[in-house]
Order: structure tokens, then sequence, then C-alpha cells
């Protein structure tokens, strides 16, 4: 991994894979592969800062794998590798967590979100999960970090406390960069289009990856909008009807004037349906490669156990010279 620039993400294998997921996220990992060393996690140690049923979120693991395959990223150029195959985010989470500030943590929008929503699990590790997203993205040095909208605090987060690090003790870390698109970095809500679309939320207010084709159709033909029939981008005033331009102008790659002028003179019932359409047909070759890699488990096995150890000998070097930057007694 010497030439290129680093680049790393991850998603929590804590729900379906949402097509929100997809057009913020793993969409642009596809168009970014190639020019730089790429690692993408599942991050599994994130998602248990909220109960998981520990059966499905080792399926989810594996699928989630498969999924990164399915949707273009070439497993044999990308390190695809589980974040708790390797010890070292754990380690340096810890250390990099007596360089976080409870007052910074206490401002991060997801943590005051999540413990709205799981009021009664407040955990430690929903309120420290940025420590440990900023040990992914620094154990590796890596230069760029594509994320969607909702994640962007997060990073700069990882900044401040890698700046801050830098600062006592030397150029450790590499200073990461946000990749964040403009228009489509926030997919809302079907069912409450003011609030993103989230894989722990109710199925119908997403659209999974592997979702039916039927229900693709039924979710989107029930998606909220608003009552002038007017198909025009306005995310204050018209959040659904917005929302469906988002989904369609990144699906098939046009500008948001471009999915306006497609739906002149159409009624809703006509944007849904054809949304629906432009969903499915993007998403059945993924569906079908998907169903393809599961049914080879031991390929997706022997990825991951070469994946953990690459992974695992690039985070040793990051890790052992903090440890000894901070003053960590090192056996000779
Ligand atoms: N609605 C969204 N629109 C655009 N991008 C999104 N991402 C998530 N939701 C949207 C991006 O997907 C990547 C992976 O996210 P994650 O799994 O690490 O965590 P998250 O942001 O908390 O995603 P979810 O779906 O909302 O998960 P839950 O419900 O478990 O919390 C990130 O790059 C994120 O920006």
């Amino acid at each position: 991994m010497e030439t290129k620039k680093i680049l790393y993400s991850g998603i929590q294998p804590s729900g379906a894979i949402t097509l929100g997921n997809y057009i913020g996220a793993i969409s642009n990992f596809v168009k970014l592969e190639s020019q730089y060393n790429c690692l993408f996690a599942m991050a599994d140690l994130h998602a248990l800062t909220v109960r998981q049923v520990p059966a499905d979120l080792r399926a989810r693991t594996i699928q989630l794998t498969a999924l990164y395959i399915a949707c273009g990223l070439n497993p044999e150029n990308n390190i695809i590798y589980c974040q708790s195959h390797v010890p070292q985010h754990a380690e340096l989470s810890w250390i990099l967590s007596c360089f976080s500030y409870m007052g910074e943590l206490g401002r991060m929008t997801q943590f005051k979100a999540k413990s709205e929503k799981n009021s009664e699990n407040i955990n430690a590790g929903l309120f420290t999960y940025p420590v440990l997203m900023a040990a992914d993205i620094l154990l590796y040095q890596s230069d760029l970090v594509p994320v969607g909208a909702d994640q962007k605090q997060h990073l700069e987060l990882t900044r401040d406390i890698a700046q801050r690090f830098n600062g006592i003790y030397g150029d450790v870390f590499t200073i990461p960069d946000g990749y964040i698109p403009k228009v489509t970095a926030k997919i809302m809500s079907l069912m409450d289009p003011l609030k993103k679309m989230s894989k722990s939320d109710d199925p119908d207010s997403y659209i999974s990856l592997l979702d039916s084709f039927d229900d693709i159709r039924r979710k989107l033909k029930r998606a909220v909008t608003d009552s002038d029939a007017d198909i025009r981008f306005d995310p204050e005033n018209k959040p659904g009807v917005s929302n469906l331009l988002s989904i369609y102008s990144a699906l098939k790659n046009v500008s948001i004037e471009e999915a306006e002028k497609d739906f002149s003179g159409k009624g809703y019932g006509e944007l849904k349906k054809d949304i629906a359409e432009v969903v499915v047909e993007h998403i059945r070759p993924i569906q079908e490669k998907y169903n393809m890699l599961m049914q080879d488990k031991a390929y997706l096995n022997d990825l991951l156990k070469t994946n953990a150890e690459k992974a695992q000998s690039i985070a040793q070097k990051t890790l052992r010279k903090v440890y000894k930057k901070v003053g960590l007694y090192q056996i000779k």
C-alpha cells in the first residue's frame, strides 16, 4: 500500500443495508476505489452500542461482506474486513479516549439522537462511539473518508483529536479529509422525510438493498409526500418529493434539474412508480451477485481471514508508534 493515498470507510451491520447507506456511502466507495488504497470495514464493534440479537449481528456481518462486493467493490484490491477481527481498533480507541473531552462528545448529534431513541440503554459506548470511529480512521493513516452527511460531525471530531495528539507528540497521525457528496448526501426516511433513512428504523421507512421488488414498489408507493401536486426540489417545503428526486438523481446519475425536468407535468403517482422501477433495476444486479456470493461462504470466510491479517499488520505499525509516543514501556 505505498504509492496511492489511503481511503477508509465502514458501515455498521446493525440492520439491513439501506438505499441511504448505498447512495450516501457505498456508491461513492465504488467511484473512488481505483484511485486509492482502500479499507472498508464491517463496523461490528460500533453496532454493539445498540442491543443486537447475536445471531443476527453475525449473519448481517457476512451479508455486508457480500454486499460490498455485490455493489461493485473489488475484493482483491480493497481490504474488506471485519472491525472486531483487528484488536488494534479497541486498543487505539482507549488511548484516544484519554485525548477526547466529555464536552465535545456530548455535543454530537448522533449521541443525542440515539440517546433519545434508546432511552433505556444510554450506554458509555454510545457516548464514546466517535472515539472508536477516530481510532478506525487514524489507525490506517487514512487520507480520505467518504461518508454521508450525517457523519460529518464525527469526522470533524476525528480531525480535532488527531491534531490535538499530533500537537503534543509530533506528526503521528495523518489528518483525514472527508468526502461528502452534496445533494444526495442524506437520503431521508420514506415515512418521515424530515428524518434520515436509517436501517434501525421501521422497515417501511427504508428500502433495503435486499428487499423484494414488490416490497420496494409498495414502500415507494406509500412514501410520504405533500398535498400539492408540484414536482420540484425544495427540501424545506417539500421534503418527501425532494427526497424522491434525490434518489432518482443519484441512481440515474443525472442532476436534480434534469430529474425535475424528467417529471415535469407528471403526478405523484407516476413519480413514485417511475422511481420504484429505477430502484428495482439498480438493485437487481446487486441482488443477483449477492445471492451468488452468499452460496460460497468458504470464499467469504477466507477473504475475511486474509484481510484481517492485512489490516492488523497496517494497524499495528500505527499502534506501536502511539504506544511509544505516550510512554508505554515496550518489551525489547
Ligand atoms: N440516510 C442516509 N443518507 C446518506 N448516507 C447515509 N448513511 C447512513 N444513513 C444515510 C451513511 O452510511 C454509512 C454507514 O453508516 P453506519 O452504518 O456506520 O451508521 P449510520 O450513519 O448510523 O447509519 P444508519 O443506517 O442510520 O444505521 P443505524 O440505524 O444503525 O444507526 C455512513 O457513511 C453514513 O454516513
